[in-house]
């Protein structure tokens, strides 16, 4: 697990890593009184309320004291939960690195990426429908993804949940009463009070999975295009990514002069993967044929023009008509160089594809960076936490850009919905085993062939308690708190 110590205080810039009028310092766990104390030679007292204090800063002895102004709250007040305090001064970031320096030589640990959120989590603050919506909005790009990561921050969607996970524990506790005291021939529960609260659980949960589909399903674009330099390998990774010869592929640079599409669904979002032509000088090609699901209206004009060319080559004929097919191979390189540009221009999502051997230059706005062909050296990056490497050949790398790419879409489809794409996609299928299990608990105690087996009830109760419990965040493992933790930045 990313977090292995939660009992340390833990230190971070919590404002943008930027120059700005107002920078500040976070500082959350048990000792964080004693080093604040000790790093700025102040004697504080635990704070019995949330506290504000004016503590101008000495960091050197020949600079005057730096303006500041430290919060603190008491456990169980803070976004954490824990104690906690904050350092607001001036946003200058060799101002706040030197004080994250020293509040670590008094014995504070620098945090990691979504470090406080997660201890919001595990004090009970935030749920994990919560912790995503907090991501949701230091992500949101605009106003309609704020409201959504806002309307979830608030608990309205987990809420509903936890209501039916209580009264489903209710049913349960009912239930195993009834077996622990089988000889007493006691019964707490009649089958139709049993009937009555399966069923009105069942509705709830349907219609939380209802809700959760809707929002997946509002997305309704996703074109993410692959963009790079000729034979930067973007051919090979949109069959890699398809898993089919949906393009052609070819050592000779300039080969993809058309654009070429494949459609996929991953993780229940349906996406438009866009090969195109490649961007900086695409060099004649020798071979050509134009390949897509959708063909364009170039293809074919463009696969004459080639194709008249080649056969002119392999005839031997030359000048005069030499200057002409150079003429025309040039048009059609801009053609495709015009096409690829609109192609990029109408992406939701623009993957830049470099060669692990070779460094990513663009003007583009990109939302990710593929070094391709990794097989074939040894990354060199200058950026490697925001690359990621992938071999067509090999297939290494290809699952994790696949997730990322999804990740992506999640952060962008909130659209006007009510929950934020990213954790539609993780809880639809938890929602859905939910409405299962419930209805295959209330056929049982629909069943009229006799006795009502109530043990079976009270498994698949148990097996929807779990379910919500997944999607709360009262029932997780590891893998799902690093896929939520993770993508949170330092400092949050
Ligand atoms: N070793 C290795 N070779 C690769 C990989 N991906 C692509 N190649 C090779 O690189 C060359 C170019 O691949 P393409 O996929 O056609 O490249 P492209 O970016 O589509 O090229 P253009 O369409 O010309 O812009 C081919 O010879 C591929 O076999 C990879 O992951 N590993
Ligand atoms: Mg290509």
């Amino acid at each position: 697990m990313k977090f292995s110590q939660t009992d340390d205080t833990i230190v971070a810039i919590s404002s943008p890593l930027t120059g700005a009028a107002l920078g500040i310092v976070r500082l959350s766990g048990a000792q964080t009184i004693d080093i604040l104390s000790d790093c700025f030679g102040l004697s504080l007292n635990k704070p019995v309320r949330a506290t504000r204090l004016e503590a101008p800063l000495t960091l050197d002895a020949d600079v005057a004291p730096l303006p500041a102004s430290v919060y603190l709250w008491q456990e169980g007040h803070s976004y954490t939960g824990e104690l906690s305090a904050e350092i607001h001064t001036i946003g200058s970031l060799p101002l706040l690195n030197r004080i994250v320096d020293r509040l670590i030589e008094s014995g504070a640990r620098a945090a990691q990426g979504g470090e406080f959120t997660f201890r919001a989590f595990l004090s009970g603050s935030l749920d994990l429908t919560q912790a995503e919506a907090v991501l949701g909005l230091i992500e949101a790009s605009d106003e309609a993804a704020f409201k959504t990561a806002a309307r979830q921050l608030t608990g309205g969607f987990s809420s509903k949940l936890k209501s039916v996970r209580n009264e489903l524990l209710d049913v349960l506790v009912y239930l195993e009463a009834g077996f622990d005291y089988a000889e007493e021939d006691l019964s707490y529960l009649t089958t139709e009070q049993l009937q009555n609260a399966i069923s009105s659980a069942l509705d709830k949960v349907q219609d939380v999975r209802r809700r959760l589909q809707k929002d997946v399903s509002a997305v309704v674009s996703n074109r993410v295009v692959l963009i790079g330099e000729p034979n930067a390998g973007k051919s090979s990774l949109l069959n890699a990514l398809a898993e089919r010869q949906a393009a052609i592929v070819s050592h000779t640079p300039g080969s993809t002069r058309d654009y070429v599409t494949a459609r996929v669904v991953w993780n229940g979002v349906p996406l438009e993967i866009v090969d195109t032509a490649g961007r900086r000088g695409a060099a004649p090609s020798s071979h050509y044929r134009a390949v897509d699901e959708n063909r364009s209206r170039w293809s074919l004009s463009a696969f004459s023009q080639l194709a008249t060319r080649n056969s002119q080559l392999q005839s031997g004929t030359d000048s005069p008509e030499r200057e002409t097919v150079d003429a025309e191979d040039s048009s059609i390189a801009a053609q495709a160089q015009e096409l690829s540009n609109e192609q990029k221009d109408s992406a939701d999502i623009v993957v830049l594809c470099v060669p692990v051997d070779q460094q990513p230059q663009t003007d583009d706005d990109v939302d990710l960076i593929v070094r391709t062909k990794s097989d074939k050296a040894v990354a060199v990056s200058e950026n490697p936490d925001e690359e990621l490497f992938c071999s067509a050949v090999t297939g290494d790398g290809i699952a994790e850009l696949r997730q990322a790419i999804v990740q992506l879409v999640a952060g962008r489809s909130s659209g006007q919905t009510e929950i934020l794409a990213s954790t539609s996609q993780r809880c639809r299928e938890l929602a859905q085993r939910a409405e299962e299990f419930l209805t295959a608990a209330l056929d049982l105690c629909r069943d009229e062939s006799g006795s009502v087996s109530e043990e079976l009830i009270a498994e698949n109760l148990r097996l929807t308690l779990n379910a919500l419990g997944e999607i709360v965040g009262d029932v997780c493992t590891d893998d799902i708190l690093e896929g939520i933790f993770g993508r949170f930045c330092v400092g949050k």
